[in-house]
C-alpha cells in the first residue's frame, strides 16, 4: 500500500514536532500534533482543508498552536485562576499503547489514541493526578470524530473539577455569509459584558462584528452554514452541554500576533463544550466527551439541505 493511504502515519510537522497523518480509504484525512494533542488539519475527500489555521500559528511550544482544535483543559478560558484554557493544549502528549477497549461502531483504521497524564509541573499548579486519553478518529464518510475520557488518578481520596472546550477553528468563505443555526432562543453568557446572560434573538446567529458568546444547554446538533462555498458543517456532541461561538473580529485580529490581521474573515470558532456546570470526578471516576464533525455540500437554495431537518434529523 503506498504511503499516500497508509491509515496512520507518524511524520514530522511544522518545526520537527511529531505529528500523526490519519487517511480513510475514500480519500479524506487528518492531522494531528502530539503536541497540544492538537488537530491541525481535516480535509474532505477531495483533498479541500475544512479547519482554520492561521498563517501566523507559531509551532513553537509551549505556546499554543493558533488554530485547528486547541483543547481547553483542566480550565476553560479565564473561568478560574489557572492560565487561559489550562495547559492540555500546551503539553507534549504520547501516542496510547495500553489503552482500555474502546467502544466503536466504526469500521475505520484511521485513528489514534493519545493520552496525557499530569505531570510534577502539572501538579505545581492544578494538585490533581488524571489520565486524559484521547481518541482521534476518521469515519468513512470522512466525519471526524474527537472523544477524551478523563479519569481522576488521585490516590490521596480527593475528587477534583475542571470545565472543557475542543475549541475548533472552521475554516469559511467568509464570515458575512456564515449563519449558525441550532442556538436560537438560548440563554448565553456574553464574553464581552463580563459574562453577563442574555437570551439570543429567534433567528439564525450571523457576523458583523466581534463575537464571544457561551450558548448554554444547546442542542447535540449544531450546524454553520457557509453559503458561498455551499457547505454546511454539523457538530455532533456528547457530554457536552455549552458551546462557544467566537470571532474576534477586526481589531482583536491586529492585536494577536499569530493571526492574520485580515483572517477574521476566513474562520469561526464553534466550540462543543463543558463550562456552566463544571465536571466533578471523584478518584476511579471517568468523563467522556465526544464530538464529531461532519462537512455536506449544501445548496441551501434549491432546499437540498434544510438546516432544520439536519438539526431535527438523525
Ligand atoms: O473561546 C473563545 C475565547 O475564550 C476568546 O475569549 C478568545 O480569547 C479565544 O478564546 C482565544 O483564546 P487564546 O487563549 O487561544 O488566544
Amino acid at each position: 500500500m503506498s504511503s499516500e493511504r497508509v491509515p496512520v502515519e507518524l511524520s514530522q510537522g511544522v518545526n520537527g514536532l511529531d505529528k500523526i497523518i490519519l487517511r480513510e480509504t475514500r480519500g479524506s484525512s487528518a492531522e494531528v500534533y502530539l503536541f497540544g494533542g492538537h488537530v491541525t488539519s481535516w480535509k474532505n475527500d477531495h483533498g479541500e482543508e475544512l479547519l482554520f489555521v492561521s498563517s501566523k500559528a507559531l509551532f513553537k511550544p509551549p505556546k499554543a498552536i493558533r488554530g485547528g482544535i486547541p483543547i481547553c483543559f483542566p480550565q476553560f478560558s479565564n473561568h478560574g485562576p489557572l492560565e487561559q484554557h489550562g495547559f492540555a493544549r500546551n503539553r507534549f502528549w504520547s501516542i496510547d499503547t495500553d489503552r482500555p477497549a474502546f467502544p466503536t461502531n466504526s469500521s475505520s483504521k484511521a485513528h489514534i489514541d493519545l493520552i496525557l497524564r499530569s505531570s510534577e509541573e502539572d501538579m505545581k499548579i492544578w494538585p490533581h493526578s488524571y489520565e486524559f486519553r484521547l481518541r482521534v478518529a476518521l469515519g468513512p464518510g470522512g466525519d471526524l470524530m474527537l472523544t477524551s475520557r478523563i479519569r481522576n488518578t488521585n490516590t490521596d481520596g480527593k475528587p477534583f473539577t475542571f470545565t472543557f472546550a475542543y475549541h475548533t477553528y472552521f475554516s469559511v468563505s467568509d464570515i458575512s455569509e456564515v449563519r449558525v443555526e441550532g442556538l436560537e432562543t438560548l440563554d448565553y453568557l456574553d464574553n464581552l459584558q463580563n459574562k453577563e446572560r442574555f437570551t439570543e434573538q429567534g433567528d439564525a446567529i450571523t457576523f458583523e462584528t466581534e463575537l464571544d458568546k457561551i450558548y448554554l444547554s444547546t442542542p447535540t446538533k449544531i450546524a454553520i452554514l457557509d453559503h458561498e462555498k455551499k457547505r454546511t458543517f454539523v457538530i455532533r456532541k456528547d457530554g457536552l452541554p455549552d458551546a462557544v461561538v467566537w470571532n474576534p473580529w477586526d481589531k482583536k485580529a491586529k492585536a494577536m500576533a499569530d493571526f492574520g490581521d485580515d483572517e477574521y474573515k476566513h474562520m469561526l470558532c464553534v466550540e462543543a463544550a463543558a463550562i456552566e456546570k463544571p465536571i466533578t470526578l471523584k478518584p476511579g471516576e471517568e468523563w467522556r466527551g465526544r464530538q464529531e464533525l461532519s462537512a455536506v455540500p449544501s445548496s441551501y437554495c434549491s432546499g437540498q439541505l434544510d438546516p432544520q431537518k439536519v438539526l431535527l434529523g438523525s
